[in-house]
C-alpha cells in the first residue's frame, strides 16, 4: 500500500508544478545544528556586512526557531523556479556594464507572491484543517537550508543550490505548513556533484569564496545590491575588480559545469515570460547612458528587482565601474 504522506506530497507537487515550480521538495521545519553553528560563525565575523537585519533577527532569537509566524510548522515545501532564458544568455553576453540574469526582468520577490498565493489557496481548500504560509525572503528563515535538507539540490562550493539537470539558475520559496509531510525521499537525494572543481572559487575576482562559503562584504553582489550606505563610491568599494559588474556578479555560476551543461542543451528555460530580458537592455541608447536620471530610473526598471537600489546607487556602480577599469588598465 502507499504511505498516505506520498499520495498527499504527490498532490501538492503537481499543484505546484502548475505553477510553474520546476522543483518541489519537502523537509522538516528545522535547521540543522551544524548550519546553527556556521551560521553563528558567519554573524560573529560581521561577513554579512551592513545587512544588519541578519544578526538582529539571530540576536533576538526570531531567525530560525520558527516562532511568531501563526503557525507551529511541521514540515516545509521547498519550491524552485527556474529564471534561466536563452534570450538572457545574449543580452548578459553582448553587454559592456553587467546586470545579473536574474534581474533583467521583473521582480521575483511580486511575481512567486502572486504564484504562491494561487497555491495557497488551494492547499487551504483540501486542506481546510491545516495552516500553510508562504515566504519569498520574507520570513526570517534560511529558505536556502531548508531547501537543501529537502535533498532535491545539492550546494555548491560557491554557496548556491544547484540542480544536476536545471543548473542553478532559479529562485527559491518556501511553504510552511502544520501537516505532517514528512523529509526527502531518499530515493531522489541529489548528492554533491562538485567533486574537485574549483571553478567558481578560481573565478571569483574578489576572494569572496572559500570551499562552501562566502564572505558577504567582498562579494560584487553585496557591493552593488546591498551595500547603499554611500552614493559614491569608497575606498572599500573601490578596492574590488568588479570585471565589468553593475548590478549583481554571476562569475561563479558563469563558470559552474552544471549551468554550463545546461547552457550546451539550451533546453532549461523560464517558463514565466516576465523573468524574460526587458527589450530596453539591447537599445543602444540605453546602453550608451552614462548615467540615470530618476525618471528614467523609474520608467526603465519599474517593478524590476533594480528597483530597489535606486538611482543614485544605480549611477554609483555605473561611473565608478568605468572609473576602476580605466585605472586598472
Ligand atoms: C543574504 C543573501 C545574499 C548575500 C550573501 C550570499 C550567501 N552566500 O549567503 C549576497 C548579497 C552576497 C547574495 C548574493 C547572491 N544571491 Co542571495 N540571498 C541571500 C539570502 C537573503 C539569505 C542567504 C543566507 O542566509 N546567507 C547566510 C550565509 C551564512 O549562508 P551560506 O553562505 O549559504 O552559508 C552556509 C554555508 O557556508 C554552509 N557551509 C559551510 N561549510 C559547508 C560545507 C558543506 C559541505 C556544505 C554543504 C555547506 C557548508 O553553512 C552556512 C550555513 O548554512 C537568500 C534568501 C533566503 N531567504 O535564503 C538569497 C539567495 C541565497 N540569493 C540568491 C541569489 C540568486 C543570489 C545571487 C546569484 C544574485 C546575483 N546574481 O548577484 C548572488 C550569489 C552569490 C553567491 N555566490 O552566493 C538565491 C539563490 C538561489 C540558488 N539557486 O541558490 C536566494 C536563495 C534568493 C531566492 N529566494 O531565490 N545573496
Ligand atoms: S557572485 Fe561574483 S563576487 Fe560574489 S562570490 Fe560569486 S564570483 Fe565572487
Ligand atoms: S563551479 Fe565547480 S566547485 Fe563551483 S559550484 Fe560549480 S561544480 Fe561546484
Amino acid at each position: 500500500m502507499t504511505n498516505p504522506i506520498y499520495q498527499i506530497r504527490s498532490q501538492i507537487k503537481t499543484i505546484c508544478e502548475k505553477e510553474g515550480f520546476s522543483l518541489v521538495g519537502f523537509t522538516e521545519a528545522k535547521i540543522p545544528s551544524s548550519d546553527l553553528e556556521r551560521l553563528e560563525e558567519w554573524i560573529a565575523g560581521e561577513q554579512f556586512g551592513s545587512m544588519s537585519w541578519f544578526a538582529k533577527d539571530h540576536a533576538v532569537g526570531i531567525r530560525n526557531r520558527f516562532e511568531n509566524l501563526g503557525l507551529i510548522p511541521r514540515s516545509v515545501i521547498c519550491l524552485g523556479f527556474i529564471y534561466r532564458s536563452s534570450q538572457g544568455e545574449e543580452v548578459v553576453s553582448q553587454m559592456e556594464s553587467k546586470v545579473s540574469r536574474y534581474a533583467l526582468g521583473s521582480d521575483y520577490h511580486l511575481l512567486l507572491k502572486g504564484k504562491g498565493n494561487r497555491i495557497l489557496k488551494i492547499l487551504r481548500k483540501e486542506f481546510p484543517s491545516h495552516k500553510f504560509r508562504q515566504s519569498v525572503d520574507s520570513l526570517p528563515i534560511a529558505e536556502k537550508i531548508l531547501t537543501r535538507e529537502s535533498g532535491i539540490v545539492w550546494q555548491g562550493k560557491n554557496t548556491n543550490l544547484i540542480h544536476p539537470k536545471l543548473g542553478s539558475y532559479f529562485f527559491l520559496s518556501t511553504i510552511l505548513t502544520d501537516l505532517e509531510l514528512g523529509g526527502p525521499d531518499p530515493e531522489e537525494m541529489v548528492t554533491d556533484h562538485c567533486g574537485s572543481c574549483r571553478k567558481c572559487l578560481d573565478v571569483c575576482p574578489t576572494g569572496a569564496l572559500e570551499e562552501y562559503k562566502m564572505d558577504a562584504r567582498k562579494c560584487i553582489s553585496y557591493l552593488t545590491i546591498e551595500d547603499r550606505e554611500e552614493t559614491e563610491a569608497t575606498e572599500s568599494f573601490l578596492e574590488w575588480d568588479r570585471k565589468g559588474w553593475v548590478y549583481g556578479c554571476d562569475l561563479c555560476q558563469e563558470v559552474c559545469p552544471w549551468n554550463a551543461n545546461v547552457a550546451k542543451r539550451n533546453e532549461v528555460e523560464t517558463t514565466e515570460p516576465k523573468f524574460l530580458p526587458r527589450a530596453f537592455w539591447s537599445d543602444p541608447d540605453f546602453a550608451s547612458k552614462e548615467s540615470l536620471t530618476k525618471e528614467e530610473f523609474d520608467f526603465y526598471f519599474k517593478d524590476s528587482p533594480i528597483e530597489r537600489i535606486g538611482f543614485e546607487i544605480w549611477n554609483r556602480n555605473l561611473k565608478e565601474k568605468d572609473v576602476e577599469n580605466k585605472n586598472r588598465s
